[in-house]
């Protein structure tokens, strides 16, 4: 699946090292989890797109994430989306298809649902079709009356949507989770021209996390359960499975930090020790300290990602914060 919404995982998720979303190593795209690993762990400095985090291992453990005392966002959006639900459904109006981008586990989008007058049907887009239906089936049985139409498709690519549905006024996107956080800012204005574009007439409900005290960032990707450092080791735990792979589960560990200049959270898996490492049949050497790069997590103000969305064809219109400012919702409408 991709990514946005606890219970999703996203499928993609985004990116990682230095700046781009899966930047693609040697000018090849690698969509494909062996091809990626053996590219990133050949590149210098060693890296891997985060949207392979989300094995069904990784999704669960994503799903926890959500629930953590220290991992705001998740908790703050909800709560945002229900104190706003009122104003939200005035500012987007009645008879809307509502195109999600990731499919999540439903908890936000139906608490948006519940918030619109007569949504006309639902969209979800995800790389992951079987997640796609899994979601879509949960939103059946209790919106019998809304129109669900899974889209699989890679959401970070042009893509088609089918056409609208009868009665339908327009399109209104939605991309909780600050998941745009994952891709970097230049991409994150890539996609979001892509969304002005499908949503031509309509606008997009994006959540998006703000920069703050670094404390509480560090504490939010360095939980006191450690399900996040579990959920960065699941990759090498992924690659033993998938790609019979030699990782030692206690040869890395779990670094995740803020940093200011470039704006993001950095997860990475350092090396405590130096080692050689075989992957599909292929040996790569770790020096000690030396680390696989997996995920950047951006962050924004209020102002930043605004001007970043009028860039990229949009009209910001409405916004909401939480009263620490912890993190933002956005109305944005198709100029
Ligand atoms: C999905 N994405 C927005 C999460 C984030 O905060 O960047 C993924 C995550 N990584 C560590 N914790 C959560």
């Amino acid at each position: 699946m991709q990514m946005s919404d606890p219970g999703k995982g996203p499928s993609w998720k985004a990116p990682t090292t230095d700046g781009a979303r899966d930047r693609p190593l040697d000018g090849a795209e690698d969509d494909d989890f062996r091809s990626a690993l053996l590219a990133g762990l050949a590149a210098t400095p060693k890296r891997v797109s985060c949207k392979f985090f989300y094995d069904a291992e990784g999704s669960a453990l994503f799903d926890r994430i959500c629930t953590l005392p220290e991992y705001y966002p998740t908790r703050v959006e909800l709560d945002l989306l229900e104190r706003h639900a009122g104003e939200l459904a005035v500012l987007i109006g009645p008879d809307v298809e509502l195109v999600e981008f990731g499919a999540g586990s439903g908890r936000k989008v139906r608490r948006l649902l519940d918030a619109l007058r007569r949504p006309r049907a639902y969209v979800p887009v995800d790389i992951s079709g079987e997640h796609l239906h899994q979601a879509a089936s949960r939103l059946r049985a209790d919106y019998p009356r809304l129109g669900i139409r899974p889209v699989v498709a890679d959401y970070t690519r042009a893509f088609d949507l089918p056409p609208s549905v009868s009665g339908a006024q327009r399109r209104v996107g939605f991309f909780p989770g600050s998941t745009i956080g994952n891709f970097a800012p230049e991409e994150a204005a890539g996609f979001l021209g892509m969304a002005a574009a499908l949503l031509d007439g309509g606008g997009l409900l994006i959540g998006v996390d703000l920069i703050k005290d670094p404390a509480l960032l560090h504490a939010a990707y360095n939980d006191s359960q450690g399900v996040t450092a579990a959920f960065n080791k699941n990759l090498l735990a992924r690659a033993n499975r998938e790609l019979g792979a030699d990782f030692a589960d206690d040869g890395f560990a779990h670094y995740a930090f803020y940093q200011p200049l470039a704006r993001r959270v950095e997860m990475h898996l350092v090396s405590l020790v130096a080692q050689r490492v075989r992957v599909a049949g292929r040996e790569f050497r770790f020096a000690t300290g030396e680390t696989l790069h997996t995920e950047n997590s951006y962050k924004y103000t209020v102002e930043e990602f605004r001007s970043l969305a009028a860039q990229a064809g949009f009209v910001p219109r409405r916004y909401w914060t939480d009263a620490a400012r912890l993190f933002s919702l956005h109305w944005l409408e198709v100029a």
